[in-house]
């Protein structure tokens, strides 16, 4: 693991699993607001016990980032008891459709959507999850045509192993050795931003000989944190491998896939998890990430950070390595 790299974006408080928007000529960034917690650290991920949301903006990508406060909490949302995790933001028409996951009461992921008229909200819930949702790690790709990609999923503590078809089932399990992983969900959004206009579809990812990654390729698999950008007509889905703590990324020439595996976007930060979005800023690509240095390595108090992104003239990430920044 590395420490070091740019300087966090905030240090008053923990944030992590940012997902940086541009609206007005301005970068909204929507995190995790991490907390501390005495609830023992296990690998469903008991100790990230997020609270409520806060949002952020920059002028500028070096800063500095301006934080509005609360901008929705887990009180205010009837459907949701606990662990508010990785977010996303859109803006439709004027309004700003915020997508955040949530476990219920019985202890499920789902996911639900907020909106508000303002990119640094406050955001008002929908009484209820997404129906079709589950699992983590919700982001939205607003396609040229106007179309909205919703994307989320998560293994381990993300729960979404316990899927086959969009059917939950407790025996289920993570796929093991030579079989396919898993991939995760997309489905296009209605209209109304607030329900899904198609069943969900696993987004295969193929090794470049054209066969699905295999569970056991640790390496280059998806564990969560999908997150996908346009850039020159073609799209990019990138992912945390989790164990591994890679940031990978393949390439599509449509938001469903099969995305085809490029390579590595960013090498291991300090911490467990990691996590990021790819955003354009006038011209520019900028990678936001997240680690644990500004907590000394405790992963489940994290800090968000930003440095520029490349493509080659090929279309190529040039790989991030924390150390060097
Ligand atoms: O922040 C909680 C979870 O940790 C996120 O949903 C994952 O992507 C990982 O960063």
């Amino acid at each position: 693991m590395t420490t070091g790299g740019p300087a966090p974006l905030v240090t008053h408080m923990h944030i992590a699993d940012p997902s940086a928007r541009v609206f007005d000529g301005v970068l909204y960034v929507y995190p995790s607001h991490d907390i501390d917690t005495d609830v023992p650290k296990d690998d469903s991920g008991e100790q990230f016990a997020m609270e409520d949301y806060h949002v952020l903006s920059m002028q500028d990508p070096a800063g500095p980032a301006v934080d509005h406060g609360q901008a929705l909490h887990v009180r205010d949302v009837p459907w949701a008891e606990r662990q508010m995790w990785a977010p996303d933001a859109v803006r439709k028409d004027g309004t700003v459709y915020f997508y955040f996951p949530a476990k219920t009461a019985e202890g499920l992921f789902r996911i639900g959507v907020a909106t508000g008229d303002r990119p640094e909200g406050p955001f008002t819930p929908e009484p209820e999850p997404i129906p079709g949702t589950y699992s983590i790690d919700p982001a939205v790709l607003p396609d040229d045509d106007g179309e909205h990609y919703l994307y989320f999923g998560g293994i381990w503590g993300g729960q979404l192993q316990k899927y086959r078809d969009d059917v939950f089932d407790d025996a289920n399990d993570e796929p093991t050795d030579g079989e396919p992983a898993l991939g995760p969900r997309v489905a296009r959004l209605a209209p109304d931003m607030k329900h899904l206009a198609e069943p969900t579809r696993e987004v295969v990812i193929l090794d470049p000989s054209g066969e699905p990654l295999r569970a056991d390729d640790h390496d280059r698999r998806f564990f969560e944190g999908a997150w996908v950008h346009k850039n020159a007509g073609r799209y990019y889905l990138s992912w945390s491998t989790g164990d591994t703590h890679l940031i990978c990324y393949g390439t599509a020439d449509n938001p469903y896939g099969p995305f085809v595996y490029q390579g590595v976007v960013l090498t291991p930060v300090s911490g467990w998890t990691t996590q990021h979005s790819i955003v354009e800023f006038e011209g520019r690509w900028y990678l936001f990430f997240h680690d644990s240095t500004l907590s000394g390595g405790q992963t489940h108090l994290r800090t968000v950070k930003v440095t520029e992104l490349h493509h080659d003239a090929d279309g190529r990430i040039l790989t991030v390595n924390p150390g060097e920044l």
